[in-house]
């Protein structure tokens, strides 16, 4: 039962979601190991948490190269002898190139703040509440060339409530964020999930039937 997959973590803050990762795999029957922990920013924070957990880390700071395709392919340089097979991007701040999105084409997930394709981009959380939708979430899925519109592998709706301030629902999409990606990742590295037309195909599980209304019925 050796054949959990090698996955690295692309971080370049705080590492929030690296953390839930990390904790999840640490369940040996979790189909997934965290081989490595990358980050182009020096200064992020969720290096020391990957270093205390003992897991390889590694800077490419983004600022050491002169374009995007020699910074994208300093990082492919590094996973590939590191034996790494799936990529997990989780608050990785840079935009990747199309060759190397094509190099990891449905080997590579992303978690984003937004119930997708809704919120595409940053400060998901102020447009949200600008709008005044009542069910705001987040979203894992593959990465593809296209920023925030590859093939959804799941999602987690989160209900707006009345007074939140993008603080008080960014931490309640958080939250429901570190629920989510181990579950994404694990759908992923399990093989249950499967790309076809790009749409990802979930095999062998149980769907959720039951609505979330908000605000409430009674
Ligand atoms: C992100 C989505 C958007 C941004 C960052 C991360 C963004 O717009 N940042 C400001 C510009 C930064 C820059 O100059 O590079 N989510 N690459 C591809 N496709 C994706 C998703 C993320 C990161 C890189 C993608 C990505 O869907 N090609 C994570
Ligand atoms: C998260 O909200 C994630 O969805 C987005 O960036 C944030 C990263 O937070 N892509 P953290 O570094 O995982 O704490």
């Amino acid at each position: 039962m050796s054949e959990r997959k090698r996955v690295a973590i692309l971080i370049s803050g705080r590492g929030s979601n690296m953390k839930a990762l990390v904790e999840a795999s640490q369940d040996p029957a979790y189909p997934a190991e965290i081989a490595l922990v990358l980050s182009n920013r020096p200064s992020a924070t969720g290096l020391a948490y990957a270093e205390g957990a003992g897991i390889s880390t590694c800077v490419i700071d983004h600022k050491s190269h002169a374009s995007r395709e020699s910074f994208d392919a300093a990082i492919d340089a590094k996973l590939r002898p590191s034996r790494i097979e799936l990529v997990a991007l989780a608050g990785f701040m840079r935009i990747m190139t199309a060759g190397f999105v094509e190099a990891w084409r449905d080997r590579m997930i992303n978690i984003h703040p937004s119930l997708l394709p809704s919120y595409k981009g940053l400060y998901t959380h102020e447009r949200a509440l600008a709008d005044g939708v009542k069910i705001h979430g987040c979203t894992s899925h593959f990465v593809r060339h296209d920023v925030d519109a590859g093939p959804i592998i799941a999602q987690a709706a989160v209900p707006v409530l009345e007074g939140d301030t993008p603080d008080t629902l960014s931490a309640r999409v958080l939250a429901a964020e570190h629920q989510l990606y181990p579950h994404a990742l694990r759908l992923v590295a399990s093989g249950q999930a499967h790309v076809r037309d790009e749409r990802v195909i979930i095999s062998a599980q149980s769907m959720a039937a039951a609505p979330l209304i908000n605000p409430p019925l009674r």
